[in-house]
């Protein structure tokens, strides 16, 4: 997979060299290209902002840097033999960024990501470019940051540990919490490992046991008491279906009741301690 990133902060990327990602990249799994907008610039401020027409607060950064920057991109891309580009471009305004468009992207060969300052980029540029390749704006969450470079880390790294051979299991995605798929997604319950006592504190014991039945089930129901607390919207919007009777008998301990549209429901309650 080839990766383009045009930004005012080159060395906010400088993560892309270290632990996954950068292991992938050595391997030539990754072929990572990080490209400074000011290189398009030519007035003696390297200027990349102008201000809003219609008024308002903040800046926003120009047509022309981002057009011949992208352009640039696009022609080493294509000499180098990179085909099939896709544009990502990081903004609040965006969609949210999902470990489902995580999938998504981890299948195309090639992701160009404009992250921004300021106020945002001319919209032209993104309508320019949407002529010619898909466009994904998204959002990592609902907070603001000051720029989209952390954001092309975030979805940069839940990209790259899905390319095939990144991470040396490829069982380890079925079971990730949000893998997209037919189960519950339910958020991963705690892991333990030794030693088997540490400041008074022991491990559960089933996970001594050996049962492995056991332990799935105990694993199971951890994962609905976590997910029941932090991200209760995850199990309202599961149908019914998609929970075996030992589930029932957990979601009914936790609170929650069959409805009559086929989900579960528990009334809104406070957040403990
Ligand atoms: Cl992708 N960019 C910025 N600037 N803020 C964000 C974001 C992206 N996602 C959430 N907040």
């Amino acid at each position: 997979m080839r990766l383009d990133v045009v930004t005012i902060f080159p060395e906010y990327l400088e993560p892309l060299n270290v632990s996954l990602v950068g292991k992938a990249r050595a391997r030539g799994q990754l072929d990572v290209h990080v490209h400074d907008l000011r290189d398009w610039t030519y007035d003696r401020h390297n200027t990349v902002d102008d201000t809003p027409y219609g008024g308002g607060p903040g800046m926003v950064m120009k047509t022309d840097p981002w057009g011949e920057a992208l352009d640039a991109a696009l022609a080493d891309g294509y000499e180098s033999g990179a085909r099939g580009p896709v544009l990502v471009v990081p903004t609040p305004s965006g969609r949210p960024f999902t470990q489902e468009l995580a999938v998504e992207l981890s299948e195309r060969p090639w992701l160009i990501f404009t992250p921004a300052r300021y106020e945002g980029i001319d919209r032209r540029v993104i309508d320019e470019y949407a002529t010619r390749m898909p466009v994904y704006e998204v959002s990592i969450g609902d907070y603001v940051l000051a720029g989209g470079e952390a954001a092309v880390l975030v979805v940069t790294e839940a990209v790259a540990r899905l390319l095939p051979g990144v991470l040396g299991n490829a069982e380890s995605h079925r079971d990730d919490s949000f893998a997209p798929g037919e189960m519950a997604n339910l958020l991963e319950g705690p892991v333990y490992t030794k030693p088997p006592q540490w400041r008074g504190r022991g491990i559960p014991e089933v996970l001594l046991s050996g049962h492995h039945g056991k332990i799935a089930r105990w694993r199971r129901d951890e994962a609905f008491r976590r997910t029941a607390r932090n991200r209760p919207d995850l199990i309202e919007r599961c149908e019914a279906s998609a929970f075996d009777k030992k589930d029932r008998e957990i979601l009914s301990i936790l609170g929650w009741k069959p409805t009559a549209d086929g989900r579960f429901w528990r009334r809104p309650q406070a957040v403990e301690e």
